[in-house]
């Protein structure tokens, strides 16, 4: 019996796995295997009601563009305080953050007077969760008629299901990983380009996701999708050649042009242009007076 050769790089599991650092990887230095606090540090609290802990990742700027699209639809009642998480530095383990969300992930709200007159502050965690909870308490973005909110829900909920496939899976092995794997990006890009399709036959025959209205089920869906679709995510609108991709493209750009995706996407953003960075909101104003190239 001939015995098979295993190709390099190969690796047989452990019986038990135990834990190695650092594995190289982009985020090393914050992945771990356990929950919970590594210290103790106490939360800031500004005067509005909803405090926001968050980065602008896709899913910290899905919030800000929520919160952004209740302003600009008059809701005076969504004003934020935005706080700035640095999760490369570790501070989604701080313990005030865990007690905002126990998963040690932004976005984490903390809603000072919540809509339901029970004990405040009501915590709220899970980037979808806080989209349906800030829609149910402004009653906005979120289709009356039930069979087009059912449609939204549905949209939402397909987004929380499949963004770790974009992000976790294609995102970290084609852009983060130390070393590039075929088997991996294979299978990531597949299901991407799988789900780049959906996408584009939804968007085919309705101008947004839940049907004519712009909902929450498009701001979720937005950053990630639509930044892969207009090529600035993972550098990779050639690799997946998102052009084929009209009608989500066409979609992509009409959110792009929002004024409050504009300003949603610089709140929290520690990267780029520095008048596209506006660290922490805490007022309107912020936007002009406040990003990185007025402090400088
Ligand atoms: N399902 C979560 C995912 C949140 C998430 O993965 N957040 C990332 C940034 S995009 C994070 O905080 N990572 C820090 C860490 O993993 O320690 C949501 O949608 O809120």
């Amino acid at each position: 019996m001939s015995e098979i050769t295993p190709p390099p790089g190969d690796y047989t599991p452990p019986r038990i796995w135990t834990w190695q650092q650092p594995n190289g990887g982009q985020f090393a230095s914050i992945n771990r295997p356990v929950a919970g606090a590594t210290h103790e540090k106490t939360l800031p609290v500004g005067r509005h009601p909803l405090q926001l802990y968050s980065l602008a990742t896709p899913n910290g700027v899905k919030v800000t563009v929520m919160l952004e699209e209740l302003l600009a639809l008059g809701h005076a009642g969504a004003e934020y305080d935005a706080w700035l998480i640095r999760i490369q530095n570790g501070d989604q383990f701080g313990s005030g953050f865990v007690d905002v969300n126990p998963n040690s992930k932004i976005p984490a709200l903390m809603d000072h007077r919540p809509a339901h007159g029970g004990p405040a502050p009501q915590r709220v965690f899970e980037s979808g969760a806080i989209l349906l909870y800030l829609a149910q308490k402004f009653d906005a973005l979120l289709p009356a008629d039930p069979a087009a909110r059912a449609e939204a829900l549905s949209w939402l909920f397909w987004q929380m299901g499949s963004a770790p496939y974009l992000g976790g899976g294609f995102g970290h092995f084609y852009a983060y990983a130390p070393s590039k794997m075929q088997y991996p990006i294979d299978r990531f890009t597949m299901e991407v380009k799988r789900q780049l399709d959906v996408l584009n036959r939804r968007l085919t025959d309705n101008a947004y996701l839940a049907g004519s209205d712009y909902s929450i089920a498009d701001i979720a869906v937005w950053p990630w999708y639509g930044n892969l679709a207009l090529g600035q995510q993972y550098n990779a609108g050639e690799f997946l050649q998102v052009h084929e991709y009209t009608h989500v493209v066409r979609w992509a750009r009409a959110i792009a042009e929002r004024p409050a995706v504009k300003r949603g996407r610089m709140v929290n953003r520690t990267s780029g242009e520095p008048s596209e960075q506006l660290h922490e909101r805490h007022d309107a104003s912020d936007f002009d007076l406040k990003t990185q190239d007025k402090l400088g």
